[in-house]
């Protein structure tokens, strides 16, 4: 199966690897064409980092920073926008705008209009487990069976998702690397992907760049693209759906190389 890229793109200051990069609207929105030509399948457009130890932005703030860059590239091309947000009028504004998914990293626990707003725009959603919060999750996260626990709780998630209106079919689940995890308990989810499958949703990991493998490298997040792509290769050769990239480019070629490798 080809996995999906996603292209992720953050409209933040702060955000851990491309924070500051494209903050004003117009680099944006080039980055984001940008990175649909290299082969992005859908954009993951963001306007506040959820980063170990961040806290949350005013909402007016994220809406200035997110609606315009969404409609934007509404108006210039067909791909999936993705609106990265757990804030249900954020959600709201970015769908009117011509977002198409809402990827939520508090799995639709931090809005409880989220659901129903995704069910009325009939959006896509991708359900995120973390434990605890952004600015305290990495303290001490701890888990008797990270994959199970991880797998149960998205379940829950999606039926509630379910119930609210939302189509199984616009389902996506995803582990939340990084976010309330030690580096095991990263490994245990990267190495378990099958079981999360398990579930039937299509199954989204966002690993790009992120502090495990500094921990593994012993780099900084502008080093760490060779270890992304050794993750990306292995999580394409177990069947992941999408992967959500910071480097869309390469991991084009990436599957691309794979694709030529495996043609029979
Ligand atoms: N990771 C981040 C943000 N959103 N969404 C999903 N579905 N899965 C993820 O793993 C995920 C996510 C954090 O990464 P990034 O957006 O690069 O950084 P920041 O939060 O600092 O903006």
């Amino acid at each position: 199966m080809r996995p999906r890229l996603m292209g992720i793109l953050n409209v933040t200051p702060d955000s851990f690897y491309d924070g500051g990069r494209w903050e004003k609207t117009d680099a944006a929105v080039r980055r984001g064409l940008r990175m649909i030509e290299a082969g992005a399948d859908v954009v993951d457009v963001g306007g506040q980092s959820t980063r170990p130890g961040s806290s949350p932005v005013p909402i007016r703030e994220e809406i200035r920073r997110v609606v315009p860059v969404v409609r934007a590239l509404r108006a210039r091309c067909d791909v999936p926008v993705s609106i990265d947000t757990s804030r249900g009028e954020v959600a709201r504004r970015a769908l009117e705008a011509g977002a198409d998914w809402i990827n939520d990293v508090t799995g639709l626990r931090g809005d409880p209009e989220m659901a129903s707003i995704a069910a009325e725009h009939g959006a896509h959603v991708v359900i995120m487990h973390m434990q605890g919060t952004p600015r305290t999750m990495q303290e001490d996260p701890s888990y008797d069976d990270v994959v199970d626990e991880v797998r149960d709780f998205l379940e829950r998630r999606a039926r509630r998702a379910i119930e609210a209106g939302v189509p199984a079919d616009k389902m996506l689940v995803d582990p939340g690397i990084g976010f309330g995890k030690k580096l095991e308990h990263n490994r245990a989810l990267l190495r378990n992907v099958g079981t999360l499958q398990a579930s039937g949703y299509p199954l989204v990991i966002g690993h790009s760049r992120k502090s495990f493998l500094g921990e593994v490298l012993g780099r900084e997040a502008p080093d760490r693209l060779a270890g992304t792509l050794a993750v990306s290769g292995y999580l394409m050769e177990a069947g992941v759906d999408v992967l959500r990239v910071h480097d869309v480019a390469d991991h084009r070629d990436l599957r691309r190389t794979r694709d030529w490798l495996r043609r029979d």
